[in-house]
């Protein structure tokens, strides 16, 4: 079996990641000819977001095809050259898999529409109530009512995303086994995991009104879940031990995530669960300014990390990826320790137990976008939330405010690979405006650097390879209820690992409850670390301790 423990991914979003042909979008060729930058970075495996034929309406997470690779991205010769190009480097793919729904242009969704029954029941059709409104009140995730209209059957479809992502019925058994045969399809093209979109949305209970919210809670970790899971598994990836398997897991709970992810259970090799990034949210609602909970931060991410390793199961852990802003403007600085931040909060990261995702550009320390006006805009949640924004009477500034913190698009903007035109990202006009500040943050700057926050990153993966104790020692937190320190230790056969940061620009003395004589440093953001038994934390400051038995 593949022990992922000391394993890193790298997720790539294709469209902005390099663009060989000048159409302004990124594709697969792109991704081949960055394969030796990624592998310098020193990540095992690439997640690829969806290439699939797709109209495009939320960036291919609207899938029209499932076996097939959108021209716009290339070919699947392409795809077949990339998976060989990777392996050859010691590199394998991760597939993103979106079984929750497919685009309506999908020959399913078509078929349904045409009023095939056999396809109907591939989707979820419902009558509306009797007085000719939708069959519940559940919300769209991207804003309005999750059903639509179709007036020829007199009945709604579900749609929990975009009105052009219906819902698959995981109900009937023929879906359930069309997706095996599409993961059998990849899987026989030589890839080495997937990452399963909102899997955790696929089992919908009952068809009830939710009076108190938008409905998430009759099909989040639904009542088949468990069961669709292991049944997918067991007959696909499940036979093959050296598989890897992340599911997204949307507003999940832990207990389920003993589950899904559980060594022992069957279904998925890890989970991205995201209540550490709603800190910044006022309880669910995304769509407001409020400063981030460091506390709470600390209180999930540790609850998190001793959970899952109480019950022997497995975290991805990340900060960032297509749908979150850039983390070093979410929680570090843009500005004076743009780069200390940055470095900070990887260590953070890069020092727990579970296995680490660097997006595109965070090992850069890639910034928000910036951008001031709709026009700008390309993501489909952000548009319809400015105009909800708009409609509940906010001014057009304050909504972009809100944007400009929370879009999806602020990690959208295209790699930074270096200071010429368009950053190198490509030589036509790119889909998505790039972030000006590309002439300072750029690759070409950072990888023969030693002391950039690619240089960084690369020892950080490094480390995890080394060490033993950060792939698999045990965590327990450090002076947990301190106000702008975070801390832990692992621990693995007598050897301590310590990774101390100050979260914030104000330097502050930290004495540790624990003793940390015979530490040595590690890795550190600033040249001359100092551990002791008060340590004077500067902006930001990171430290990575080890202290091995002899
Ligand atoms: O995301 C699921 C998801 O829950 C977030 O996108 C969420 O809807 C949003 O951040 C709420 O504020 C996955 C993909 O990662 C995303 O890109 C897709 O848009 C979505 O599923 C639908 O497939």
């Amino acid at each position: 079996m593949t022990d992922f423990r000391n394993k890193v991914v790298y997720q790539i979003y294709p469209k902005s990641f390099l663009d060989t042909n000048g159409d302004g979008l990124g594709e697969l060729r792109g991704v081949i000819q960055k394969l030796d930058y990624l592998k310098d970075l020193g990540v095992d495996y690439l997640w690829l977001t969806p290439f699939y034929p797709s109209p495009q309406n939320d960036n291919g997470y609207d899938v029209a095809d499932y076996r097939a690779v959108d021209p716009r991205y290339g070919t699947m010769e392409d795809l077949e050259e990339l998976i060989r190009e990777a392996d050859k480097r010691g590199i394998g793919l991760m597939l993103d898999m979106v079984f929750n729904h497919t685009s309506t242009d999908h020959e399913w969704f078509q078929r349904a529409m045409a009023g095939d029954p056999e396809y109907k029941d591939y989707y979820i059709f419902r009558k509306g109530k009797p007085d000719g409104t939708p069959p519940t009140n559940w919300e769209s995730k991207f804003g309005g009512n999750a059903w639509e209209y179709v007036p020829k059957f007199d009945e709604y479809y579900l749609h929990l995303f975009d009105v052009s992502q219906a819902d698959l019925n995981w109900e009937n058994p023929k879906v359930r086994q069309e997706i095996q045969n599409i993961l059998k399809f990849w899987m026989n093209k030589g890839v080495k995991g997937f990452r399963f979109d909102v899997i955790n949305l696929i089992s919908k209970g009952s068809y009830e009104d939710d009076n108190q919210g938008d409905g998430r809670r009759f099909y989040t970790d639904g009542p088949k879940i468990h069961q669709y899971l292991e049944e997918m598994c067991s007959n696909t990836f499940g036979k093959d031990p050296s598989f890897i398997t992340v599911g997204e897991m949307s507003s999940t709970s832990m207990e389920h995530c003993f589950k899904y992810a559980g060594a022992d259970s069957g279904e998925l090799s890890m989970v991205f669960s995201f209540h550490h990034l709603k800190v910044d949210f006022m309880g669910n609602e995304k769509w407001v300014l409020v400063p981030a909970d460091f506390k709470k931060l600390k209180e999930i991410l540790f609850s998190w990390q001793q959970g899952m390793s109480d019950h022997n199961a497995w975290n991805a852990v990340f900060w960032c990826n297509h749908d979150q802003p850039r983390v070093v403007t979410r929680f570090g600085d843009e500005g004076e320790y743009w780069k200390q931040s940055a470095k900070m909060l990887a260590s953070v990261i890069h020092g727990l137990r579970g296995t680490p995702y660097v997006y595109q550009g965070e090992e850069l320390g890639m910034t928000n976008a910036g951008f001031t006006n709709l026009s700008q805009y390309r993501d489909v949640e952000s548009i319809n939330h400015f105009q909800i924004l708009r409609d509940k009477g906010m001014s057009e500034e304050a909504a972009y405010c809100i944007l400009k913190e929370h879009s999806r698009d602020n990690a959208r903007t295209p790699m930074q690979w270096d200071t010429s035109e368009n950053a190198g990202f490509s030589s036509g006009a790119p889909w998505i405006s790039m972030n000006p500040n590309y002439t300072r943050i750029n690759a070409q700057s950072q990888v023969g650097d030693p002391d950039s926050i690619f240089s960084y990153y690369k020892a950080l993966i490094r480390l995890r390879k080394e060490y033993p104790v950060i792939a698999q020692g045990d965590f327990a937190p450090v002076d947990q209820a301190h106000p702008q320190v975070l801390a832990y230790r692992r621990s693995l056969d007598g050897t301590q690992l310590y990774c101390i940061n100050n979260f914030y620009r104000k330097p502050c003395r930290w004495r540790c409850p624990e003793s940390l004589e015979g530490c040595r440093v590690l890795l550190s953001n600033y040249p001359d670390a100092k551990p002791g038994e008060e340590i004077e934390l500067r902006p930001y400051e990171s430290m990575i301790l080890i202290r091995e038995t002899k």
